[in-house]
């Protein structure tokens, strides 16, 4: 398959975007999928557990930009917890909640807080990507089997990955319904905020994982077999990471980098490892952040920013070193656009991209968001990891955790 027949997701489709326009949004790279061991179409949702999934939906709607588009719960014959289904773009958030006491959901809340436990990926052949994984090693948490109603049947399985997540495989290319089964379409009283833009974000660029001191080649072996995911260029090596980074990075992908999964892992270095922060209060290996692509993240930034959305500050002095302006060049606006607003850009041999950090957005210091617009470069933002890890332990140093 080459890139001018990139073929759309339905649900990219459906979302209104453009092959052209998610090829720019998210650095997609030419792919044959016939030789694929485990060809993956893309991530099909990402399940996150909360404390109170009611309420986190509305925040997700008032000022993420985000529309509910289907429920399951008490209402629904599911008395065990509450989930509701968001979309931005292409990118599906399941939210999902506790109603039971007695739900395991509240034993996982208790030990890890708000976080992800599943990026369910869109496959074309559910069996053949289990017995391909199985063969590899992967622990099958939920065997393949059929869901199904009146709107079709989807077929299901689950592998287990880092720490208690898991990644849903799912192939829907039989089912029209709003989710899955058992979810019933629902729109609602949510509001988003009159100056929030919608879609905010238009796609998920990649999501991290975080993982124990020296397992980082465990995990990035397993995504190469189990799935057949490939090494990006970009890494951290001890190189960097002993001089400022306390981390170690490297990235796979699937094979048209629809999926894009950077690996974490803490380095020995000057001080405690913001890793090894959020290990310590999501309590095992996790999903460290969601990069959500933007096709215009001056304006997300000024909204979010509104509605009180905090962000990782940049020092001036960033924006006012001469070998930045040497290094990105011209990009799209004048680099004080970028200064008033804390936005970071980055350039490589591609092109550039503009990326900003949330701070964490639950109680714990855990799970964070990054906005990325992507001008042709595939990378990650190296040239910022510097002014990023030290923003990062300003803020670890504050939170008393450095
Ligand atoms: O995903 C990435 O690689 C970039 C940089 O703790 C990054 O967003 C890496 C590690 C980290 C925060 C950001
Ligand atoms: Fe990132």
């Amino acid at each position: 398959m080459t890139l001018a027949d990139l073929r759309l997701t339905p649900h990219e489709r459906a979302a209104h975007l453009g092959a052209d326009q998610l090829r720019q949004l998210v650095g997609l790279v030419e792919h044959d999928d016939a030789a694929d061991p485990f060809p993956v179409v893309g991530v099909d949702a990402v399940v996150m557990v909360c404390g109170n999934a009611t309420q986190s939906a509305q925040y997700f709607v008032a000022i993420w930009g985000m529309t509910l588009v289907a429920y399951a719960g008490p209402e629904t014959g599911q008395r065990d917890h509450k989930s509701f289904v968001l979309e931005s773009g292409s990118v599906r958030f399941v939210l999902t909640g506790a109603v039971d006491p007695a739900s395991p959901l509240v034993e996982h809340h208790r030990r890890h807080g708000d976080g992800v436990v599943d990026l369910a990926l869109e496959v074309v052949d559910v069996d053949r990507c289990v017995a391909h994984a199985r063969a590899h090693g992967a622990t099958v948490l939920v065997e393949p089997h059929d869901e199904a109603d009146g709107h079709g049947v989807v077929r299901l399985a689950a592998l287990a990955t880092y720490g208690s997540t898991r990644h849903t495989l799912v192939d829907r290319s039989r089912y029209d319904g709003p989710y899955l089964p058992g979810f019933v379409p629902r729109g609602s009283g949510y509001v988003r905020r009159p100056d929030v833009p919608s879609p905010l974000f238009q796609a998920l660029d990649h999501a991290v994982g975080n993982v124990e001191t020296g397992r980082m080649d465990h995990w990035v072996r397993f995504y190469n077999e189990v799935m057949g995911f490939t090494n990006m260029a970009e890494f951290v090596g001890d190189d960097i990471a002993t001089e400022y980074s306390a981390l170690m990075s490297k990235v796979v992908a699937n094979g048209n980098h629809r999926v894009k999964f950077p690996l974490n892992e803490p380095a020995v270095g000057r001080r405690r490892s913001q890793i090894d922060e959020y290990l310590q209060f999501y309590g095992e290996p996790g999903c460290q952040h969601l990069a959500l692509a933007t096709a215009d993240i001056l304006g997300a930034v000024d909204a979010l920013r509104a509605a009180g959305v905090e962000f990782l500050d940049t020092p001036d002095a960033y924006y006012d070193d001469p070998a930045l302006r040497s290094r990105i060049g011209t990009v799209r606006v004048p680099v004080g656009e970028l200064k008033r607003r804390g936005v970071l850009v980055d350039r490589d041999e591609d092109g550039y991209l503009l990326q900003v950090f949330t701070k964490p957005l639950g109680d714990r210091p855990t799970v964070f968001f990054e906005l990325i617009e992507r001008h042709g470069s595939l990378g990650f933002g190296k040239g910022n990891f510097r002014a990023l890890f030290e923003s990062i332990e300003r803020e670890q140093e504050a939170r008393g955790n450095l």
